[in-house]
Order: C-alpha cells, then sequence, then structure tokens
C-alpha cells in the first residue's frame, strides 16, 4: 500500500473514532492544520520535479479534499448528537415542587397581619392611624387619663418603671395605647378619629399574658359623637373583622377611670365545637373589648372644652382578636421568633388584606 494510502487510512480511522466535536477538531489540526500530516506532504510539491508534481499533485490534493470533506460530515454528525443527548438531560420535570425565593418563603406575623386588617376596616371608616412613644411619662400614661395620685388602678396596671432620673422623675412603659389620644388631643383641634394600634407591657406572663402585648385604641372627638355612634362603629369593625354578615354584640356597664359612661362589650359566639369558635351564632358570649364616652376631665387634660366636645374610645387587646381569629392556641408562642411557627401561622407577603379583595383570602 502506497504511503497516502496508508495515510488516507489512519486519518479516516480517526475520523470514524472522534467521539466528540474535540476529538473531531484534533483529528482537522493533526492532518489539515499548519504542521498537519496532508499540509506537510503539500510542502513537498514544491521541490518536485515536473514529472512527479504532476502525478503526486492531484493524489495529494485528492487527498485533502476527501478529508476535509469527511471532516467536516462527521463534525456535523457529532454536532446533531450533542444537541440531541442535551436535549435528552436537560428535560424539565413540571411535576417537581417550585423552589420558592426568599420573597415569597418569607411571611408575615399573624399581629402585624391583624394590624394591617384593622388599620383597612377603619381606614375604609375614615380613621387615621395614630403612633406614640412606648416609654411614656406617669403623667400622660396616668394623670391625665383621671388617674387619681395612689387610686388603687394605677398598681392594677403592674407598671414597668425606670430608676428616677436627675429631675426625680420616673418614666415608665406604657400600660396602654391611650397616652396617644392625649398627645392627639393636644396637637390636633376636632374632629378626631383615629385608632392606634402598638406595643403595651405590663409586668404579668403566664399562656393568656405577655409582658409586652399589642393594644388597638380608638378615639372619636367632635361636637355630637355619642354612644349610637360608638355601638355602630364597634358592630361594623367587628362585622368585617371576623367576616360575618351579622354579629349580636352585648354592651354591659363597667368602670375605666378614663371614660363615663363605660361599657364592656361581648359578642355572641358558639363554643359547642371542640376548639373552634364561630362568631354571629350560638348560646355563648365572649368578652372582646371595653368602651365608653371620654371623661369630662380627661377631653380637659387635652385641653378641650367637655362644654363644646365629646367623644367615645374604646381598647382591645390585638393578641387576643388575633387567637379569636386564626386559632393560635399559646399567646407565648407569638414572640419566640420560631420559623417552624412562623411558617405555620404566617401570612403570604404579598396578600395584603384590604376589604375588596378579602381581608385573610
Ligand atoms: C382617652 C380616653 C379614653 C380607651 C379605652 C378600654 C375602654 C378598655 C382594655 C381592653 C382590653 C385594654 O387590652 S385591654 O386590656 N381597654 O377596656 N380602653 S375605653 O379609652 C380612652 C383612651 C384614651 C384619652
Amino acid at each position: 500500500m502506497s504511503d497516502l494510502a496508508e495515510l488516507e487510512q489512519s486519518i479516516t480511522a480517526a475520523i470514524a473514532a472522534a467521539a466528540d466535536e474535540a476529538a473531531i477538531e484534533a483529528v482537522r489540526v493533526a492532518a489539515l492544520g499548519k504542521k498537519g500530516s496532508i499540509s506537510e506532504r503539500l510542502k513537498t510539491l514544491g521541490s518536485m520535479s515536473p514529472e512527479e508534481r504532476k502525478e503526486m499533485g492531484p493524489a495529494i490534493n485528492g487527498l485533502r479534499d476527501r478529508i476535509t470533506q469527511a471532516i467536516a460530515a462527521r463534525k456535523s454528525e457529532l454536532k446533531d448528537a450533542a444537541i440531541v443527548a442535551r436535549l435528552a438531560s436537560e428535560t424539565v420535570d413540571v411535576t417537581l415542587p417550585v423552589h420558592m425565593p426568599p420573597a415569597e418563603r418569607g411571611r408575615v406575623h399573624p399581629i402585624s397581619q391583624v394590624i394591617d386588617e384593622i388599620a383597612a376596616i377603619f381606614g375604609d371608616l375614615g380613621f387615621a392611624i395614630a403612633e406614640g412613644p412606648d416609654i411614656e411619662t406617669d403623667y400622660y400614661n396616668f394623670t391625665a387619663l383621671n388617674f387619681p395620685e395612689g387610686h388603687p388602678a394605677r398598681e392594677m396596671h403592674d407598671t414597668f418603671f425606670f430608676s428616677p432620673g436627675e429631675n426625680g422623675e420616673r418614666k415608665l412603659l406604657r400600660t396602654h395605647t391611650s397616652p396617644v389620644q392625649i398627645r392627639t388631643m393636644e396637637a390636633q383641634k376636632p374632629p378626631i378619629r383615629i385608632v392606634i394600634p402598638g406595643k403595651t407591657y405590663r409586668c404579668d406572663s403566664d399562656a393568656t399574658h405577655s409582658p409586652m402585648f399589642h393594644q388597638l385604641e380608638g378615639l372619636v372627638i367632635d361636637k355630637t359623637a355619642n354612644v349610637a355612634n360608638m355601638k355602630w362603629v364597634l358592630t361594623e369593625f367587628c362585622k368585617a373583622f371576623f367576616e360575618v354578615e351579622h354579629i349580636n354584640m352585648r354592651f354591659r356597664p363597667s368602670f375605666f377611670p378614663f371614660t363615663e359612661p363605660s361599657l364592656e362589650v361581648d359578642i355572641q359566639c358558639d363554643r359547642s365545637r371542640p376548639g373552634e369558635v364561630l362568631f354571629g351564632q350560638g348560646n355563648d358570649w365572649m368578652e372582646i373589648l371595653g368602651c365608653g364616652m371620654v371623661h369630662p376631665n380627661v377631653l380637659r387634660h387635652g385641653g378641650l372644652d367637655p362644654d363644646e366636645y365629646q367623644g367615645f374610645a374604646w381598647g382591645m387587646g390585638i393578641d387576643r382578636i388575633a387567637t379569636l381569629k386564626y386559632g393560635m392556641p399559646d399567646l407565648r408562642d407569638y414572640f419566640t421568633a420560631d420559623v417552624r411557627w412562623l411558617a405555620h401561622y404566617g401570612f403570604r407577603p404579598l396578600d395584603l388584606p384590604t376589604l375588596f379583595g378579602g381581608l385573610s383570602a
């Protein structure tokens, strides 16, 4: 067999054996590259005699053309095979669970959810949200709210006091959000319609009490605000919050230093099924909030003339109404920052509560 025929046979075998695009490229370089076996043969043509060149020229050029074609054909075969292999290995299994991005995996705490629901309901009724400091003075937390010095109601609040400051004044952690109403009355003229969701503090801890808890208070002040208006606002709130068409409410006489008359409110419920409370039906009652007409002394402390203005106010525990609506059994779990608890009871961050879209949909 001639030298060229042997070369052709070995290159053809290498082309057939090339298993991928990198291997066939290596064969091309070894045969047709600058220093390739065929290129080296082509270089020898220049030093041949005319007779020899006449014979070898077409032979070597023919070999180059056949090998070029064979390499191109194998290259295209290998390229197609690579695409087929990639398609097979990269198929998507649409039945696999979706890996959620962090922004969707996060959960909104039930307290934040309930505060957003409250803001949606009272916002719709024309109320503004008001806020104030957690660290308060004795004046705003007690005196301005008609708690006389040494009155037993001050003791009942189990207040956390700070050490006395340079002027002897003892600051405290607010025991209710009521100081914010006094600050609002001082700062703005009636009509006032505000709700105050916020943190409050009392030295108390068990399954239904936490030393830090959340209150929602509300205040309406104008020239004609009355008990009938208050009953309507509170009934509308309860219907919207518990997402029921009808609700029966019972208003019982009570006492708070800052309101006169004062009332406690129960809502009708059905507790006959274990672990479940249904509202708007049944023959049980559950206390849910306190309310009353703002005491004339409190209006005076807020800089308002009780002969000109009157108002009503109410207060309720946010943690408690969250428990009633969403069924978390132990109040202490709210504040342990356990992500498993939050994954179970939390809300999806983009499902913002609105009255038109649904509060807890
Ligand atoms: C001003 C005037 C009146 C707020 C009110 C209640 C009744 C009440 C409790 C319910 C459960 C607190 O979280 S709780 O323990 N609150 O019963 N709160 S009237 O009355 C005010 C507030 C501020 C200037």
